[in-house]
């Protein structure tokens, strides 16, 4: 299966552009990432590597680490805010109590298709909120996807909202996605994503929710019977950087850093949506038992969570909600 997925995977770009002369100075950039190295995300950061240590002719060495091996989500930032890790890529949701903007990607049924989340990411609503995520220490240069996310759970399918009574699911630690599984009926519990697969094989937590690439990637699937394909919220992850360190980069290297972060983020989007359509299917091959949603089935749990979007409507702004909605 992994041969066979390699093959179909939109193949690594050759490097483009010309040498960027630095400053003689040699620079060594730490980029981490949470996910394992089987993530679309880690092959993105393959490519990001090969455009800076290419481009920079060496003097931007690049060290990659997944699997939250040098913290978690939120440990990484702080790491960038000290001045100890250079990079790092996490989803918005979690840094919701640092940029309250980033909660209206939490929003559930947002976004209807991957191509208008792209649209918005990368437009002027993008640009905008990457330049207020750049201070208390750090610098926002880019956008990825971590995509639409899905149910698990070890216990039974899922196809209404009446199928979560009591369900302990954990949630990223964000308070939307509390109150969308409170709405639901579940009993949430907030934890880290370094936590997680401990947690359900340990039982802590009965089910959780992610894109098909994370659930195999993370190996849920060992202890996760089954799955509902609910698309109900689509994550980004953003590209942040320490600015010590950016502080530190001749304006050269800025602009390839920024240049490479923007290429990694193309590259990911499409190796992400290849691998989501090849992996599902995977899952059900393995003996995942994945409940797809009518059409009608969406609408119930869209219908459920209208008190959620009406109340964080107000919260977010309704301004930022209808730029967003006028996209699509
Ligand atoms: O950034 O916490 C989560 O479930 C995220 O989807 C994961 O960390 C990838």
């Amino acid at each position: 299966l992994t041969a066979q997925a390699a093959t179909e995977m939109p193949v690594i770009p050759e490097v483009q552009g010309a040498v960027v002369q630095g400053d003689g100075d040699d620079y060594t950039l730490k980029f981490s990432i949470g996910t394992t190295q089987s993530s679309a995300q880690y092959r993105g950061l393959e490519y990001f590597e090969d455009i800076v240590e290419k481009r920079s002719e060496g003097h931007i060495q690049v060290e990659l680490f997944h699997s939250a091996q040098l913290g978690d989500d939120l440990q990484a930032v702080s790491a960038l805010q000290a001045g100890t890790l250079e990079m790092t890529a996490p989803s918005t949701s979690p840094l919701v109590s640092m940029f309250p903007q980033f909660a209206v990607f939490d929003l559930p049924f947002l976004f209807p298709t991957p191509e208008v989340a792209d649209e918005v990411l990368d437009g002027e609503i993008g640009d905008r909120m990457l330049e207020t995520a750049s201070t208390n220490g750090l610098v926002a240069i880019g956008w990825a996807e971590n995509g639409y996310r899905q149910l698990t759970n070890s216990k039974q399918a899922v196809t209404t909202p009446g199928d979560l009574g009591g369900l302990k699911v954990r949630t990223m630690q964000n308070p939307i996605h509390l109150d969308i599984w409170r709405t639901l009926g579940a009993n949430p519990t907030p934890m880290s994503f370094a936590e997680l697969f401990t947690a359900l094989e340990q039982g802590v937590v009965d089910g959780q929710e992610n894109p098909w690439i994370t659930i195999q990637s993370s190996k849920f699937n060992e202890v996760q019977g089954y799955a509902t394909e609910s698309n109900h919220v689509y994550t980004p992850f953003i590209t942040l950087v320490s600015e010590r360190f950016w502080k530190k980069l001749p304006d050269g290297y800025q602009q390839l850093v920024t240049e490479a972060s923007q290429q990694m983020g193309d590259y990911e989007r499409e190796v992400s949506r290849s691998m989501n359509v090849q992996i599902k299917q995977e899952l059900i091959d393995e003996g995942m038992k994945i409940t797809e949603l009518t059409p009608e089935q969406v609408a119930t749990f869209q219908n459920s969570l209208a008190p959620v979007y009406d109340d964080w409507r107000e919260k977010i702004g309704g301004k930022l909600i209808d730029d967003i909605r006028a996209v699509s």
